[in-house]
C-alpha cells in the first residue's frame, strides 16, 4: 500500500485532535489513536474524556472527566495548536457528549469530524452510559463529516440486525438520517468468512470496502486504528472514499502485524512501519 507523506525533520507536521479514553493496558483508545498518527507522520493532540482501569482481559472501571474539562482540552489545542481534523472515541457520558458538541459549535470547528461511536469493548464492557445514545444521536451525529459504527453499535443505535448487504444498506440510511455526511457501516464477515466487508454511504452513493479477513484474537483497538487513520487521512484532503481506502488498507497492515500481549486480546499494531 502507499502512505501519507511524512513532514520533513523540523517542518510542523499537520494534526488531529483525538477526543477519547485512555487503555491503561495501551491497546486501545488514545494510546491506539497516538501510535497510529505518529506512524503515519501525523501530531496527535489529545482530549482524555475518561481514564479506563484495564488490561488485555477486559476494562475493570472508569473515571469519567468531567465536561468543562474535556472542553477546556479541547479549546486549548484549536485555539493556539490548530487541527486539520478531529476523531472521537469513548465518550462516556451524555455530559462529556454535550461539552464536546458545545464545544465545536461554540469555537466555530469546520474541519473534518470523523466519530468512532464507542459503546463497549470487545470483551462487553460498557465504555458509553446507555442513556448517551440519545445524545450521540442528536447532539454529535449531525456535527460529523463520517460515522463508523460496528454491527453491535449499529444494533444499538438504529436498532437494526445486520445479517446481509441489504440490512447493511439499510442500516446505513438509517444512521444517515441522523444527520452525519458520510456513514461507514462496518460488517464484519457478511459477504464471505475470509473478507471483511464495510459500507460507506453519502445519501446518494454505496461504495463497497472489501478487505482480507485476517482471524488474529490480537485485534484489540482495530476500531480506533481505523479511524485514528481515516482521520489522518483527511487532514491531506483525500477523499472520504479515498480516505476509507486508505484506512482499511491500514488496519488490514496492523492485523497482520498484530502482537499477543497479557492474558487476553493483544493490540494491532503500525510497529511494522519501523522496519
Ligand atoms: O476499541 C474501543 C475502545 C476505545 N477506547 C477505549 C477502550 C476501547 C476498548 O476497549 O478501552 C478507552
Amino acid at each position: 500500500m502507499s502512505y501519507l507523506p511524512l513532514p520533513p525533520p523540523g517542518a510542523t507536521p499537520l494534526r488531529v485532535l483525538t477526543i477519547a479514553g485512555s487503555d491503561s493496558g495501551g491497546g486501545a483508545g488514545i494510546q491506539a489513536d497516538m501510535r497510529t498518527m505518529a506512524l503515519l507522520g501525523v501530531h496527535a493532540c489529545v482530549a482524555v474524556t475518561a481514564v479506563t482501569v484495564q488490561n488485555t482481559l477486559g476494562v475493570k472501571s472508569f473515571h469519567e472527566i468531567p465536561g468543562d474539562v474535556v472542553a477546556g482540552q479541547i479549546e486549548a489545542v484549536v485555539t493556539d495548536i490548530g487541527v486539520q481534523a478531529v476523531k472521537t472515541g469513548m465518550l462516556a457520558s451524555s455530559a462529556v457528549i454535550a461539552a464536546v458538541a458545545d464545544a465545536w459549535r461554540r469555537l466555530e470547528l469546520s474541519v473534518p469530524l470523523v466519530v468512532d461511536p464507542v459503546c463497549a469493548s470487545m470483551h462487553g464492557d460498557a465504555l458509553l452510559a446507555a442513556s448517551a445514545l440519545d445524545s450521540l444521536r442528536t447532539q454529535l451525529f449531525p456535527l460529523a463529516t463520517l460515522v463508523t459504527p460496528n454491527l453491535d453499535e449499529v444494533r444499538l443505535l438504529v436498532d437494526i440486525e445486520v445479517t446481509d448487504t441489504d440490512t447493511q444498506r439499510s442500516a446505513a440510511k438509517a444512521l444517515h438520517a441522523l444527520g452525519p455526511r458520510w456513514v461507514l457501516v462496518k460488517g464484519g464477515h457478511l459477504r464471505s468468512s475470509d473478507t471483511s466487508c464495510d459500507l460507506l454511504y453519502d445519501g446518494a452513493c454505496c461504495y463497497e470496502f472489501d478487505a482480507p479477513r485476517l482471524s488474529t484474537g490480537n485485534d484489540h483497538g482495530g476500531g480506533d486504528t481505523l479511524a485514528a487513520a481515516i482521520a489522518c487521512a483527511l487532514t491531506h484532503g483525500l477523499t472520504v472514499p479515498d480516505a476509507v481506502t486508505f484506512g482499511k488498507g491500514w488496519v488490514t497492515e496492523c492485523l497482520r502485524a498484530a502482537y499477543p500481549l497479557g492474558g487476553g486480546h493483544g493490540p494491532v499494531s503500525p510497529f511494522f512501519r519501523l522496519t
